[in-house]
């Protein structure tokens, strides 16, 4: 199967799920009440809706299936994911953080619904997310996903982003900041859906530095596309980076440079599948689709 079909099959079990399950938790009558939680539920399921690539829940769905587990058992978790993940766009694009009016090709979450309903949706989303996981009754993955979201991860990655505004980073200071912001994430979406597949400890071992190679690759294309992407394929803002004189692999390396080490780190997460069979391929294609992609 070819990876634009892969991706778009995964992508519409993530979304169907995620359909259902934040229809179900809307029939309640205190959110159908005037003057009830409707709003807060708009907002939340306005930014989930909005047309992410679902690469997190698909990276778990992989993963799982890489280790002969069923797609299925890994939904719930995957889309848990996609709950935090869209938690940190909302909250990361509020005037206290970077102030962005686009994203996923549509205004912002606080531009249509306000700050304080902005701040409550990305807070649902994020408890929303551990109802989910409460529900799928693995305390290891459920743990591993609050260590890889709070302050040891993502949370954390932001502070230290917070922190080094202004300052003059070098390139070991940048990549502690992606490894913990948007690395961790991606490196426990794969882990959770392997757990989930049952992995042994050696698959384990080899998910977990694919895992960790392709969620730096993922930023440094992240920061080449604000750099020379298509606002109208990103669905963000290009050249925001610049704008906010933030620090970038590009800004860094330069730009041959960044291409180079996200192409190395493509071939050191390929590498690390080397004793996995064809099970592995949508993960192998999905590495070489993070490295190339356009939006
Ligand atoms: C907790 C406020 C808070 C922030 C955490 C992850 C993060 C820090 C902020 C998200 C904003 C951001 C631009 C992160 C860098 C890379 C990244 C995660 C880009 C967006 O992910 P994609 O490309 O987006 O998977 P889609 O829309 O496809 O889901």
């Amino acid at each position: 199967m070819k990876i634009e079909q892969y991706l778009s099959a995964k992508k519409k079990q993530v979304d169907d799920w995620l359909q259902k399950y934040f229809a179900a938790s809307s029939d309640s009558s205190d959110r159908a009440a005037p003057g009830g939680l409707a709003a807060l539920h708009e907002a939340m399921t306005y930014s989930l809706n909005a047309g992410g690539k679902r690469i997190r829940p698909i990276l778990a769905l992989a993963a799982c299936e890489a280790v002969g587990g069923k797609t299925e058992a890994a939904l719930p978790a995957a889309c848990a994911l996609e709950c935090i993940h869209t938690f940190s766009l909302i909250h990361d694009d509020l005037p206290a953080m970077d102030n962005d009016d686009l994203r996923r090709g549509v205004p912002t979450n606080h531009k249509i619904f306000g700050e304080g309903m902005a701040i409550l949706a990305g807070d649902g989303l994020l408890a929303a997310a551990f109802e989910i996981l409460s529900e799928c009754k693995n305390v290891e993955v459920l743990r591993d996903i609050a260590a890889a979201t709070g302050p040891e991860g993502m949370i954390g990655g932001q502070v230290f982003d917070l922190k080094a505004e202004g300052k003059k980073l070098e390139e070991k200071d940048l990549e502690k900041i992606h490894r913990y912001k948007t690395g961790r994430l991606i490196q426990v979406s794969v882990t959770s859906g392997a757990k989930i597949g049952g992995a042994n400890p050696a698959q384990l071992e080899a998910l977990k530095k694919y895992g960790e190679k392709i969620g730096l690759a993922f930023q440094i294309a992240d920061d080449l596309l604000n750099v020379e992407g298509d606002a109208r394929q990103t669905g963000k803002g290009v050249g925001s980076d610049q704008a906010h004189q933030k620090a970038t692999y590009p800004k860094i390396l330069g730009l041959e440079a960044s291409r180079q080490k996200a192409r190395r780190l493509y071939d050191e997460a390929s590498s690390a599948l080397a004793d996995f069979g064809s099970r592995a391929d949508p993960l192998r294609q999905i590495a070489r689709f993070i490295v190339n992609r356009q939006s």
